[in-house]
């Protein structure tokens, strides 16, 4: 499966590999690409171990705002 999150409050390098990193992380994620212009994070993850909730909550962990 794959999901595009809406994250606001990534602005710089930094923030991109706080996020990637604390979403690779997650057992059943496999794939994260991360768009700061767009502000957008491109998931690649099986539904069998991680939902959306999850990975929201490793988002927000890191100090940013998960939209939806
Ligand atoms: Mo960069 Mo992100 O200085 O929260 S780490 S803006």
């Amino acid at each position: 499966m794959e999901m595009t999150l809406e994250v606001n409050g990534m602005t710089c390098g930094h923030c991109e590999k706080a996020v990637k990193g604390a979403l690779e992380e997650l057992e059943g994620v496999h794939g994260v690409e991360v768009h700061l212009d767009a502000g957008k994070v491109d998931v690649k993850y099986d539904e069998a171990f991680v939902t959306k909730e999850r990975m929201k909550d490793a988002i927000e962990d890191q100090g940013y705002d998960v939209v939806g």
